[in-house]
C-alpha cells in the first residue's frame, strides 16, 4: 500500500497527487500539518520535517522530494512498453 504524507496547500504535494491519480494508484493520504499526529509519525519514519513523503510498504521504500517520488512512481507503476497490450497484433501467415 502507498501512503503519502502531505498537505493540501503544498504544490510539491499536488504534483505527486496528480501523478498518483494519473497512474490510477490507490493510496492512503496522511494529512501532515505541523504538530499533527501524522507529522510525528512521518518524522519518526523519515527524520525530516518536509512534505511530500512517500511510503511504499510493498516495496520497502520511503522517500522525500517530489521529483524523486514522481520518477519512482512512473518507473515502478507506469506503463512500460513491455506491459502495453497490442490490440492490433501483426499476424504473419504460416507458409
Ligand atoms: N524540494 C522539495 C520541497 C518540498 C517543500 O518545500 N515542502 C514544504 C511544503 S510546500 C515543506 O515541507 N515545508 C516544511 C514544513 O511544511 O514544515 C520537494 O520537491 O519535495
Amino acid at each position: 500500500m502507498l501512503e503519502l504524507y502531505q498537505r493540501e496547500d503544498c504544490h510539491f504535494c499536488r504534483k505527486v497527487r496528480v501523478v498518483l491519480n494519473e497512474l490510477e494508484l490507490d493510496y492512503i493520504c496522511r494529512i501532515s500539518h505541523t504538530g499533527s499526529q501524522q507529522r510525528e509519525i512521518m518524522l519518526k519514519l523519515g527524520g525530516q520535517p518536509q512534505v511530500p513523503f512517500l511510503v511504499d510498504q510493498s516495496k520497502g521504500i520511503m522517500m522525500y522530494e517530489s521529483d524523486a517520488i514522481v520518477e519512482y512512481l512512473q518507473k515502478t507503476y507506469g506503463k512500460s512498453p513491455q506491459n502495453e497490450v497490442d490490440n492490433n497484433p501483426k499476424v504473419c501467415p504460416i507458409e
